[in-house]
């Protein structure tokens, strides 16, 4: 009945907050309160911040908004508007201390709880479908991915931890052919998708190749030795510029010692290289130099998300590669529940029909497309999530990251960031044109 669906999608959105808030309390109570205010990086606020920010988000949306309840600290709104303060000047600010801000958070939830019970999840376009608490609940998640990366940009003895890696189950390696045909891209009836996801637009993708699987830290050790960080002609104008200025030699975190041997930092623990595993924090520029080194070049965003969404035994685009089903542990490596990408392979359920694995989780993969809006685009419910970005200098990157929760990674999911960035955790895999005897 429509009763129980409704209790049922209650009891949903309930779990969906309280995972976002497990993971933001373990992401904030794992460290003392030096390093919760600390700045660790200029590129990132210090964690006190994003903790008081994510209550503040959900206080403007669903206690004053959709509660129509009075403001909990409507004196706090421009410490934690994200347009008001660059995140390197964010310290600065009279921020709430931990205690506060832990209190806030507590208060502002306890409210949603409240607003939650009495909600019809439907009436208003807000509220429809629950999509204000799945908004919210995203905001919360991409913020948890974003304190992990301060995590990982943070130094000194780890405090994080996390069960290994599945192995690989299968071989996989080459590339695997999309034929050329239109297909529907974007959606219009997944409740929670953002507005950037919408309308659903059929698109025509001339036939490419696509790689099986994201690269790995073999395949870029390959360019590195092959000098690919001393070879301008392999990097765009602009790419080389942002090479020379900024000293990249390898991707972050990357360590080679006195015997030639490859490390990566993790997370503040030293771990030898691990061939098979996808690659990540390459910024956009790496990516390109990389491809063209190999002969090849990014996905558009449309082929990407052809790759992961046409069925063509249907012709239909579906949420995932593997189809609608949620996301599991056997279909994906999501939702920080380890603490890197798994090798590739890990995941053969969660393949696409034409076989190409680990769209969805481990690594974020940059795309050749710049940040743009859908013919129809429509901001909702607010401009300053997408629309003040289209047309600015990002790249689109695909499928999200281990440190992605679920309800933020989908088939139709884009997120944005400049080509500089390389903290995010970015890979990439390749795609081409056919040639002729391939059409
Ligand atoms: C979509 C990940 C680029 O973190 O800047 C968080 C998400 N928007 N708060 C970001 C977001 C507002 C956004 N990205
Ligand atoms: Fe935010």
């Amino acid at each position: 009945s429509d009763h129980s669906e409704t209790e049922r999608l209650r009891e949903r959105i309930a779990e969906t907050l309280a995972r976002a808030r497990r993971r933001t309390v373990g992401l904030t109570d794992c460290i003392d309160e030096a390093e919760l205010v600390a700045q660790h990086s200029r590129l990132m606020s210090p964690l006190v911040w994003d903790l008081a920010h994510i209550g503040n988000q959900e206080e403007l949306w669903l206690v004053r908004d959709v509660g129509g309840r009075e403001p909990v600290r409507a004196d706090i709104d421009h410490l934690y508007d994200a347009f008001q303060h660059s995140r390197a000047d964010r310290p600065a600010l009279p921020l709430l201390d931990p205690g506060q801000a832990r209190a806030y958070v507590g208060t502002v939830r306890d409210k949603v709880w409240d607003v939650l019970e009495r909600s019809p999840l439907r009436g208003s376009e807000l509220v429809h479908d629950g999509f204000a608490f799945g908004m919210i609940a995203q905001h919360e998640q991409q913020h948890d991915e974003t304190m992990l990366a301060t995590h990982q940009l943070r130094t000194g003895e780890a405090v994080l931890s996390a069960p290994p890696t599945p192995a690989a189950q299968v071989r996989v390696s080459g590339e695997v052919v999309v034929p050329a045909g239109e297909f529907s891209m974007g959606t219009d009836d997944d409740p929670w998708a953002l507005d950037n996801e919408r309308p659903a637009h059929p698109v025509h993708v001339p036939g490419f190749a696509i790689d099986a699987a994201p690269i790995t830290n073999e395949q870029y050790l390959a360019f590195v030795d092959d000098g690919g960080y001393e070879r301008p002609e392999l990097w765009s104008e602009r790419g080389w510029a942002h090479r020379v200025e900024a000293g990249l030699t390898a991707p972050q975190f990357w360590e080679q010692d006195g015997g030639g041997r490859w490390w990566r930092r993790v997370f503040g623990v030293m771990q030898p290289l691990r061939a098979h595993q996808p690659m990540v924090h390459v910024c956009w520029y790496e990516a390109e130099a990389y491809a063209n080194w190999a002969g090849k070049r990014l996905p558009t965003e449309a082929e990407w998300e052809k790759a992961a969404r046409f069925d063509p035994a249907t012709g239909r685009s579906r949420r995932y590669p593997w189809g609608d089903a949620d996301p599991d542990d056997a279909l994906a490596n999501l939702g920080q529940r380890h603490l890197e990408p798994a090798e590739v392979g890990a995941y053969p359920a969660g393949a696409s029909p034409l076989g190409v694995h680990q769209l969805i989780g481990d690594v974020w993969e940059w795309t050749s497309s710049g940040f743009d809006p859908y013919p129809g685009f429509r901001a909702f419910p607010y401009r300053e999530y997408s629309d003040v970005f289209f047309g600015g200098d990002y790249r689109v990157l695909r499928g999200g990251s281990f440190g992605a929760d679920q309800v933020a990674s989908r088939g139709t999911f884009r997120n944005w960031d400049h080509p500089i960035r390389r903290q995010i955790f970015a890979g990439f895999r390749l795609a081409r044109d056919l040639r002729a005897d391939e059409i």
